[in-house]
């Protein structure tokens, strides 16, 4: 056990650290007493999170204690799993890996790294070495089934993928809020612990909270105002908000004003979009959009933010960039109350070059092999790895190195790319669980437990609605053997870079770390490296970061900067470094080549003929959407009891004019069919009958289809639920980010024979 940060009481040991399952980033403080868990709330001298806990945080003890988690290697020998070593394990990568790199050449290999990843620093920092080693151009992740639309608009906004700005609640008094359920979700690009209580202390001062959502959800049930939207309509009814805004001269941007490019451009593009003329498509009434538009550009401090709903469909990118021009346009971008842009003390890409301007982004610096999907931010659409795995010719994918990922139950058409990882030659995968996707491996190196990692916010400090830095030791040691997460990665890249297996991870990473300082440094690196020696791996990276960054000492010049000592030492029972409000940021901020906010980027605007064709388009019968729930998380945690218990979370919800319509009752099963895609694909889930839902959409959650053959999650094949993906299209994307079109998909729905309500077994996979 590490002591460093714990308390000695009766036999029991108190230990403090952040929550790094979701993007809240919560503080908890842990009792351990004999090994063992025996309690785990939420940390109320928290700087950032101040005591919130959701019920994710308190089952990470049943995570640490799950038998299914897995703790050694598994190889796959004449198709049955073996334990085996970690040297066996490595060695038979090494065997098998380099050869067929040999033959048919690095773009034969496939890289993809999951959601885990970001909450990770080890699977974060050393993912990038990994990438370049292999130098393949396939390279995914689940950003392109998620936030990949936000990051294109604010780089060719602001000039770097990651300044994103978030709300800043706690000055607000207007949030209008798309797509999104903090409520469910605790926030997402936006890591805003307690976002009910910042919410409710909002309403207390008089502010309000709208919410744009097909659903009522849990979030929309305590805003002041909502309105259900048409799945796939937010650019449109975005368009009528920014119409009406300029149709009624309240434009007004303020400070902002010099440093805007394109506000004439922008008026000309939008002029074709009227609030009477999107109405219908987003199914908002045009009088309703105007005076949005009039209260948000009558608000000194107001603010709209969206998130998954305004991503994950066919104009995400058009979606995410309009929501920052509202804000620009009416004066709430880079103002207090208004969006801001947080400055993390690490890791922050904006803070780093010239301040003012700089190289902006591009995209499709190379295209996908078989749909020629461009390249965007140095990956290709998740939804296209099926294709490159099935199509012969050169480039063909053979191997696959799958990263804290489920892309079988969390991409469009799974069943397609489950049937295509069983024609690779290899797959190696690191995940805790032998899963959906990893039972495909050859080879599966999992991780330690999240109490046995250190931790340090690498990517959600970077969204957060306070400016922070908050140091977590690890609770327990690793289990004799297990590797970090750092160190398996940097094995595999020696692995890549043909170095075998008889180098150290340590003396790898001190070889690769010599050389980054260098180029980074250069006349100054011998100093940094020696300033860190003491340190290694993640650890090492991260004191490097925090003391170059803008908090940081700058390894000595300035002795009252932050260092990783000293982050360490106000973390634990202190609850980390409160690094005050979010503050503007424009110019410094902006890397546009220009130096200027782009209002009009070239892309953006050539894409706004699609939802011009489209205004016209029919408007389907019935579409899907998503889900989430507070006690579920994407598809991996279903086998822990605590989140496992309690009521059927797979469900449809459908609302009762539909079900009349279809004649479905509450508890029945349903058959919900794609309309969308070729050949016959259906799910069958119970419906739970609410008047929450907009009149012709249906909500299921995603990540749910458990109970495939040669997993090993005990708990959740019992309840495996239906998989929404099985029934959504790969090939429908975004153009410009690639991302995945996962909300608002023609289906068709009708009652199967009745079972009893209770079923536990109520939903279930079929795949014809
Ligand atoms: N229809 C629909 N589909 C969706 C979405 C949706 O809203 N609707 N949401 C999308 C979004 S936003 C996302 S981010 C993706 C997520 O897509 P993925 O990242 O593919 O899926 P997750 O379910 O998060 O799977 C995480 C994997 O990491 C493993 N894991 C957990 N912890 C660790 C760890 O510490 N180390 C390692 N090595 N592995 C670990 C888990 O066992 C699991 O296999 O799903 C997307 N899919
Ligand atoms: N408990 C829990 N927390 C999570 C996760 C989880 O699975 N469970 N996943 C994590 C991940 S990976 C992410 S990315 C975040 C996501 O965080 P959020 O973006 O807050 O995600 P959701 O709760 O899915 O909320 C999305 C909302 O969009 C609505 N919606 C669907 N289609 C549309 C549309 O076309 N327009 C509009 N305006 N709304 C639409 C849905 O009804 C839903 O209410 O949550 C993270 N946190
Ligand atoms: S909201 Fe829950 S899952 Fe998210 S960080 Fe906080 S405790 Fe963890
Ligand atoms: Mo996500």
């Amino acid at each position: 056990m590490t002591e460093s940060t714990a308390i000695q009481s009766n036999g029991e040991t108190t230990h403090h650290r952040i929550c790094p399952l979701c993007e809240a980033c919560c503080g908890l403080e842990l009792k351990v007493k004999a090994g063992k868990v025996i309690s785990i709330r939420g940390h109320e001298a928290d700087v950032f999170s101040a005591g919130y806990i959701c019920p994710k945080g308190v089952a990470l003890k049943d995570l640490h204690e799950d038998p299914d988690r897995l703790r050694t290697p598994l190889i796959k020998r004449d198709g049955v799993f073996v334990e085996a070593s970690w040297d066996e394990a490595f060695e038979e990568i090494n065997r098998r890996l380099p050869p067929l790199i040999a033959a048919h050449g690095k773009d034969s290999v496939a890289v993809m790294a999951g959601n885990p990843t970001s909450h990770k620093a080890g699977l974060l920092l050393y993912f990038p070495r990994l990438v370049r080693a292999l130098g393949s151009r396939n390279v995914y992740s689940a950003s392109t089934l998620d936030q990949m639309p936000k990051q294109l608009a604010s780089g060719l906004m602001f000039g770097n993928w990651l300044s994103v700005a978030v709300p800043d609640i706690s000055r607000s008094d207007f949030v209008l809020m798309l797509g999104a359920n903090p409520l469910a979700s605790n926030g997402s690009l936006w890591t805003v612990p307690d976002f009910k209580g910042k919410a409710k202390a909002l309403q207390a001062r008089g502010g309000k909270l709208v919410v744009v959502d097909p659903r009522r959800t849990e979030t929309a049930a305590m805003a002041d105002e909502h309105h259900f939207i048409r799945p796939g309509g937010d650019m449109f009814f975005l368009l009528g908000l920014l119409h009406t805004v300029f149709a009624e001269k309240l434009a007004h941007p303020g400070r902002l004003a010099e440093h805007l490019n394109g506000l004439a451009e922008l008026e000309a593009a939008v002029a074709p979009f009227d609030a009477g003329t999107v109405a219908a498509r987003c199914g908002i009434g045009a009088d309703t959009i105007r005076s949005l538009a009039r209260t948000l550009a009558g608000t000194p401090r107001a603010a709209v933010y969206g998130r998954i709903g305004t991503c994950t469909q066919e104009y995400g990118t058009l979606a995410s960039w309009l929501i920052d021009v509202l804000n620009a346009v009416t004066g709430h971008l880079d103002e207090i109350g208004g969006v801001l842009f947080p400055k993390a003390a690490a890791f922050a890409a904006n803070t780093a070059g010239r301040p003012g301007s700089g190289k902006g982004v591009t995209t499709g610096r190379h295209h996908s092999r078989v749909s020629r999907a461009p390249e965007v931010l140095g990956e290709l659409p998740a939804t296209c790895l099926a294709e490159e795995i099935e199509t012969a010719g050169p480039g063909q994918v053979k191997a696959f190195i799958s990263i804290a990922t489920n892309p079988v139950l969390s991409v469009p058409n799974g069943e397609r790319l489950s049937r295509a990882l069983d024609q690779l030659d290899f797959m190696v995968s690191l995940d805790i669980y032998l899963n959906e996707t990893s039972r495909h491996a050859d080879v599966i190196l999992p991780g330690p437990s999240p109490l046995e990692d250190m931790h340090y916010d690498v990517v959600f400090t970077q969204f957060s609605w306070r400016n922070h830095a908050r140091y977590s030791a690890p609770v327990f040691a690793r289990a004799d053997g297990q590797p970090d997460e750092w160190e398996t990665l940097t094995r595999l890249t020696g692995i890549l870079q043909g170095k075998g297996i008889g180098t150290s991870a340590v003396d790898l990473d001190d070889i690769q770390f010599a050389q980054d300082t260098q180029r980074l440094f250069g006349e100054h690196s011998a100093a940094v490296v020696h300033a860190v020696s003491g340190l290694k791996g993640t650890e090492r990276l991260l004191d490097v970061a925090l003391r170059s960054g803008p908090y940081g000492d700058g390894f000595g010049r300035k002795p009252e900067g932050l260092t990783l000592a000293k982050a360490k030492s106000m973390s634990g029972a202190l609850g980390g470094m409160d690094l005050g409000e979010l503050a503007p940021r424009i110019p410094e901020i902006l890397r546009t080549p220009s130096g200027k906010v782009e209002l009009a980027p070239p892309s953006l605007l050539a894409d706004l003929a699609r939802p011009a064709a489209d205004l016209l388009r029919p408007v389907p019968d019935l579409v899907i959407v998503g889900r989430r729930d507070v006690r579920s998380n994407n598809s991996w945690m279903h086998n822990l009891p605590l989140l496992a218990k309690g009521p059927l979370r797979c469900t449809a919800l459908v609302h009762p004019q539909d079900a009349a319509r279809f004649g479905l009752a509450d508890g029945a099963i349903a058959r919900i069919s794609s309309s969308k895609v070729a050949g016959p694909r259906h799910i069958e889930a119970q419906v739970q009958l609410s008047e929450s839902m907009m009149p012709g959409v249906v909500s299921l959650p995603h990540g749910w289809g458990h109970g495939q053959p040669g997993t090993r999650l005990s708990l959740a094949a019992e309840r495996p639920g239906a998989n929404l993906n099985a029934l959504l299209d790969e090939q429908w994307r975004d153009p410009l980010s690639g991302n995945a079109v996962l909300s608002g998909i023609p289906v068709t729905i009708r009652a199967l024979e009745a079972r009893p309500a209770a079923s536990a077994t109520a939903a279930a996979v079929v795949q014809a």
